[in-house]
């Protein structure tokens, strides 16, 4: 009874009440109309909607089927792991389903028999969609925890990683940080990355099993310890800058560093007992989707918000065709207690009909010109409706037009180009000798060097003579006695001076000559 008791707590989402509803039909003076709120998507258990990847290869146990012993009973090693047979493998998936029988079912590593090689893990988990936690993350292992792991997170579908939380059972030894308590924290270090040993120390396999990333103890910095006081978080999660996104994420990983040691050293005659085993990953969450939508469905493998407010796209983080007046806005749980849905409006409703493709949310009349005109264009662009890309700029060919990254920046190499315009292909406009699209590059028979030279020298048409070497295209490297641009030129045909001591017909001409005059002074040879 306990345990169902248990259970439904834990099934039942974090309850809000708040920001459920993202319209209502309302009465007023001037007759009945939409009312319009922020809104958000209820929290539910994310483990449902995930993709998991574990690295490196091989790193799964039973492939060749292997035993492994227990901290408790080490000397007891009957327990097998055997990736073909269904009951004594240990696949991945175990640390998503739901245990409905009580019964533990589990992913396992190898055992480290590579000691004193690091046993190392990683869990990668990817939802394709920014969720933003609301509850603890909790990590169940059995078999004793991970006496060295470090979580990490990325907002950008995995392209790049930050730090979360570090845990050891000695954060100093292991990474050099003190360790800390998320209770300690303070309002303004409530996104902290910290080291913890709360979750590291041995206490017995069956006792202690989870890792926890602490959401509710960071939340209650601001709500209380009950999370009453949940307009305090929200006007916090709203002023405080980067408070929001250190709780939405898109993917997370378990960097896994060492295993559950049972005691204070490793057995070096007992390395079956040491390994990773995770029967539960539990992630509580909802999906983002920027305060205008309350429903999160899975559709084609990902989530996606169902969004209102006439915004779109997988986080609603756009305005809807036709309805981009002015800049899309995510919506604000503020004022309370409803928020501010920052709608996008419709194309002509705001501004008399200046679509400026949500890169302008001023518009001005010029005039003497009788037009209306978008001012100050973002994102690079320009023109009457920003519908242009700003000198050094391209367009973008697969961005739409109110697409933020829709003007790519030229980029042409500075010494190779003209000027730094481009094309509308992103091609720059190159010096004479210079190529590529951001003429970066050199034709051929030109050399780069602060720009690009015709070849002075080359294995083709422009050879050095004489066994000269040509030297990157830039001159010829000429043997003793020859000179000029392909050594072409032998110096003592330019310079007499040069051929002393330098064998060759006129230096041995010359030297007889000096002997004869030498023998012609002493008398001894008469001319
Ligand atoms: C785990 O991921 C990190 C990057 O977050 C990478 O540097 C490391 O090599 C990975 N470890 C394994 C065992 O794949
Ligand atoms: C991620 O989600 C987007 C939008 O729903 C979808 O187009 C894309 O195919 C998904 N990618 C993967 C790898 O599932
Ligand atoms: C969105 O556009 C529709 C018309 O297509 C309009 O009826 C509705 O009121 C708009 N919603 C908001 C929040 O502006
Ligand atoms: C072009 O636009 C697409 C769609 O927004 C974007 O994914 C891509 O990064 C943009 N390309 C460049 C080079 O910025
Ligand atoms: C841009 O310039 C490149 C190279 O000169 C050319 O191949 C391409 O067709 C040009 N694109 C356009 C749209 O003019
Ligand atoms: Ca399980």
């Amino acid at each position: 009874m306990l345990y169902l008791v248990a259970l439904l707590l834990h099934c039942l989402p974090l309850v809000m009440g708040q920001y459920d509803i993202c319209k209502s039909w309302v009465t007023t003076d001037d007759g009945p109309s939409w009312e319009f709120y922020a809104c958000q998507p209820k929290a539910m258990r994310m483990k449902g909607y995930v993709t998991v990847r574990v690295d490196p290869a091989g790193i799964t146990c039973g492939d060749p089927p292997e035993r492994f012993c227990t901290h408790e009973n080490p000397y007891l090693c009957s327990d097998e792991c055997d990736a073909s047979n269904p009951d004594l493998a240990h696949p991945p998936k175990l640390m998503f389903d739901s245990e409905d029988d009580g019964l533990a079912t589990y992913w396992q590593s190898v055992t480290w028999r590579r000691y004193p090689e690091p046993l190392l893990a990683n869990i990668t988990l990817s939802w394709n969609k920014s969720i933003e936690l609301t509850d603890d993350i909790v990590i169940t292992f059995e078999y004793g925890r991970p006496t060295i792991m470090m979580l990490e997170k990325s907002l950008d579908n995995g392209r790049t990683w930050h730090p979360y939380q570090y845990y050891a059972d000695d954060c100093m030894e292991a990474f050099s940080m003190p360790a800390r308590r998320v209770r300690d924290l303070s309002t303004t270090s409530a996104n902290r990355v910290l080291c913890t040993e709360e979750y590291s120390r041995w206490a017995g396999s069956k006792k202690e099993k989870t890792v926890r990333f602490e959401v509710r103890d960071r939340f209650a910095i601001f709500a209380g310890p009950e999370l009453k006081n949940m307009d305090n978080l929200y006007t916090r999660l709203e002023s405080a800058k980067g408070l929001k996104d250190f709780f939405t994420v898109t993917d997370l990983r378990m960097r896994l560093l060492r295993p559950a040691l049972g005691g204070t050293y490793v057995q070096r005659e007992n390395l079956y007992k040491y390994f990773y085993a995770v029967s539960n990953i539990e992630v509580t969450g909802r999906c983002k989707c920027n305060l205008h939508a309350n429903l999160c469905t899975f559709k084609e493998g990902s989530l996606q918000c169902e969004c209102e407010h006439n915004t779109t796209g997988q986080d609603c983080g756009k305005c809807k065709k036709n309805f981009r007046s002015r800049s899309w806005r995510a919506g604000s749980y503020l004022p309370l207690p409803n928020g501010s849905p920052n709608a996008c409006a419709a194309a002509g409703s705001a501004f008399g009909n200046c679509e400026c493709y949500g890169h302008s949310n001023r518009c001005s009349y010029i005039d003497f010109l009788n037009v209306v005109t978008c001012v100050s264009c973002k994102h690079n662009t320009r023109g009457q409706h920003c519908q242009h890309c700003r000198l050094g700029f391209y367009r973008n060919s697969s961005a739409e037009l109110d697409d933020e990254n829709v003007c790519i920046e030229c980029n042409c190499n500075q010494i190779g180009s003209l000027h730094d315009r481009c094309n509308e292909t992103g091609y720059c406009e190159c010096k004479e000798g210079a190529t590529g699209p951001k003429c970066d590059d050199c034709l051929p028979n030109y050399y780069w060097r602060q720009g690009c030279y015709p070849n002075v020298c080359d294995d083709e048409l422009l050879l050095c003579q004489n066994g000269g070497t040509c030297y990157q295209n830039q001159r010829c490297i000429c043997p003793v006695g020859f000179k000029g641009v392909l050594c072409q030129q032998s110096r003592c045909e330019a310079d007499k001076k040069d051929c002393d001591g330098v064998p060759s017909t006129h230096s041995s001409v010359s030297a007889i000559l000096l002997g004869v005059l030498a023998l012609q002074l002493c008398g001894w040879v008469d001319l």
